[in-house]
């Protein structure tokens, strides 16, 4: 196996991914609604006839896209919990699933859950960004990708088939489809659509959107890139655009947005790296672009920045407009940042208006911010992972927002009366001594509570929450339950609800 190719899927596991699978699915559309009703085994299924005739497949994804199956190593598995309790294990192959577990498949590179075919039940949608449909090539090279659906049924997730760079009207190539997802209700007709991030695209990369107006979500979907003539980009090769996606409804007309993460763009002239972050209304054609240098944003695009590797959409302020949280992992806050891998990081919110998101009133956070406990370090890489959700069930939004390299989770309180707060904010902490644990690399809000990733020793906290209303997480941090898998699987790579 390619050392440099494992290097890679571990860097992004620390740095890029995981907001992708961590912004739980049709959280944008849906974040009123999910997390408020603790043990609910889907959030995103509805309530009424139809919603009781789902099965409760799961309420926990837990991905590890380098587990080997059948003895071929790096093929993915992705593990379904009810509470702590395993009820499957996916895999290529198994379970109805298309497809054969190959080696260095990544199946699991993200996950995210919504209701993409409208029938109620909750389904799952699972990327295997590495898998080649023809002749595999040698390890380290990218793969064409896959995104495997299961639609949930009374008869719990069923297998429904596989979407790939062809559904887009494309041949595939070295595109990574798949390495990002996310859910959200982009038409507004009451169905999630499913976002999938394809940032190897030759373009800079590229997100492809499927079931729009009511289309059958296996069918043609909807490819957007920074060359669509509308959003009319500069890109290059490397940018990742897709690398990282969420939905919101940023404006509050019932139509969630897309925010699309670009962490290896250009910035300027000389900046290489700083990365910026497009929200794209796709209904009226419109795409806007922040970055550091944005007027309102603080701070400036520097070089390894990777501002827009994670992001997550919730409303912190409950005025019914979902708010953007954009991390920046490699934002350095003291001398010494020589080099991608280094980064305080922190992470950017943008409040939502009735004309979408405004970089006025903004916020900017850190382990430097009055107010939060603990020490900055410049391996911290804080907004390496970001979710968003209600964990105290008081109607507005808390954020996670995972700093693996400094093996913690910062927690912060959302209000009614200010958004995002450092009162009574949380910091979670990995186990002692066990940096390489990489604690923090996803995050998800389920419906009970926070999960955390640590795919560095294969395990996921779960942390419960309960309802304490005002400026509290409700997080019940002495009842936190851990879920295990293979380290070597990097089981914990990325959760979802
Ligand atoms: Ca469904
Ligand atoms: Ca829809
Ligand atoms: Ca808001
Ligand atoms: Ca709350």
């Amino acid at each position: 196996m390619s050392a440099s190719r494992a290097f890679r899927l571990l860097t992004a596991a620390t740095l890029v991914v995981v907001p992708v699978l961590h912004q739980p699915a049709a959280e944008a559309a849906a974040s009123h609604a999910r997390t408020t009703s603790a043990g609910t085994a889907s959030a995103a299924t509805p309530s009424g006839a139809l919603g009781a005739a789902c099965a409760a497949a799961a309420d926990l994804v837990v991905a590890a896209p380098y587990d080997t199956v059948d003895g071929r190593r790096r093929a993915g598995t992705v593990t379904l919990y009810r509470g702590a309790d395993r009820t499957a294990v996916l895999a290529q192959g198994e379970h109805g699933i298309p497809g054969e577990p190959e080696r260095g498949d990544s199946f699991g590179s993200a996950v995210a859950s919504g209701d993409f075919n409208g029938d109620g039940c909750a389904d799952l949608a699972i990327g295997a960004s590495e898998e080649f449909a023809g002749t595999p090539v040698p390890d380290g090279a990218d793969g064409n990708g896959v995104v495997q659906l299961l639609y949930g049924s009374a008869g719990g997730l069923k297998p429904a088939g596989t979407l790939d760079m062809t559904r887009l009207g494309r041949d595939r190539d070295t595109d990574r489809f798949g390495a990002a997802l996310t859910a959200g209700d982009l038409d507004g007709d009451g169905d999630d659509e499913l976002v999938v991030g394809i940032p190897g695209l030759s373009e800079g990369g590229g997100v492809g959107v499927f079931g729009l107006k009511g289309r059958d979500p296996k069918g043609r979907g909807t490819l957007l890139t920074q060359a669509t003539p509308w959003v009319a980009q500069d890109h290059l090769e490397s940018d990742q655009f897709g690398a990282a996606v969420a939905a919101g409804d940023f404006d509050g007309d019932g139509r969630a947005e897309l925010a699309v993460g670009t962490p290896a763009d250009t910035v300027g002239t000389t900046t290489s790296g700083g990365g910026s972050v497009t929200i794209v209304d796709l209904r009226a054609r419109q795409a806007g672009m922040y970055t550091q240098n944005s007027p309102g944003v603080p701070g400036e695009a520097e070089k390894w920045d990777d501002f827009g590797a994670a992001l997550a959409a919730g409303d912190f302020d409950r005025d019914g407009r979902d708010d953007l949280a954009i991390g920046v992992p490699g934002e350095g806050l003291d001398a010494f940042q020589d080099g991608p891998m280094y980064g305080n990081g922190g992470v950017h919110v943008l409040y939502g208006t009735r004309r979408g998101l405004s970089a006025v009133g903004g916020e900017f956070w850190s382990r430097k911010t009055k107010g939060i406990r603990g020490k900055s370090l410049n391996t911290d890489r804080l907004g390496s992972a970001l979710a968003a959700g209600d964990l105290n069930g008081d109607g507005d939004a808390e954020l996670a927002i995972g700093l693996p390299g400094g093996d913690r989770v910062l927690v912060l309180p959302g209000t009614r009366t200010g958004g995002l707060t450092a009162k009574h904010a949380v910091v979670l902490t990995g186990r002692a001594g066990h940096p390489g644990d990489l604690y923090g690399s996803s995050v998800a809000v389920t419906g009970a509570g926070l999960a955390v990733g640590s795919p560095g020793s294969g395990r996921v906290t779960l942390v419960p929450s309960s309802v304490r209303k005002g400026s509290y997480t409700g997080l019940r941090t002495g009842a936190a339950r851990t879920l295990t898998g293979h380290p070597a699987g990097l089981f914990g790579f990325a959760v979802a609800p």
